[in-house]
């Protein structure tokens, strides 16, 4: 059985999936369809240090950018419009070969060009992140988004992070009123 998170709660990953080695990030959502513009939803990984900051700007997996320096997280690539149900973007890990210098894969969700296109959180529906084993298609857990976002154009949905030589999942959910550039910036 899928574990479901609330915001801020964790889970040890390690534990609850000991044998887990390929996992997926599944990323969902639904988009309004209200206004002409097309409304694009892109999930981003920051590959972030011990010290917290993004290693490098090759660290920054998203569709420009969709495999890791040490070719073991692969990004599937990008949706245009997050219609229907299930998955809409996709990122393949190998748990058990990363580098070791990774010491957290931030997960984040921002809409392209929302200033240009009048677009935030307050018109997406259904989000969530789930983590699941990519051979067996099981799923070990799931967040679902149900905060009420306004003017957010960028949310951290969740992080996995290692401590104590265990990966551990965080259900973040915090939403921010700026550019995926600006929310990068924060970690350089
Ligand atoms: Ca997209
Ligand atoms: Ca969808």
């Amino acid at each position: 059985m899928a574990i479901n998170l609330s915001k801020g709660e964790r889970i040890n990953l390690t534990k609850e999936a000991p044998s887990l080695k390929e996992a997926c990030i599944g990323l969902g959502w639904d988009t309004s369809t209200r206004g002409s513009n097309s409304f694009d939803l892109d999930s981003s990984i920051l590959l972030l240090g011990s010290n917290g900051k993004i290693l490098s700007p090759k660290h920054i997996i998203y569709y420009g950018n969709l495999k890791s320096p040490d070719g073991f997280i692969q990004h599937q690539g990008d949706n245009l419009t997050g219609k229907g149900e299930g998955d809409d973007e996709t990122v393949e890990i190998n748990l058990h070969l990363l580098d070791t210098a990774i010491a957290e894969l931030l997960i984040v969700v921002n809409i392209y060009d929302a200033d240009k296109r009048k677009q935030n959180f307050g018109m997406v529906q259904n989000s969530f992140v789930r983590i699941y084993n990519k051979l067996t298609r099981q799923e070990i857990l799931k967040y679902e988004l149900k905060e009420a976002f306004s003017s957010e154009t960028c949310v951290e949905f969740g992080r996995l992070y290692k401590k104590d030589n265990e990966w551990r999942f965080h259900a973040v959910g915090n939403g921010y009123n700026s550019s995926l550039k600006d929310l990068v910036n924060r970690y350089l």
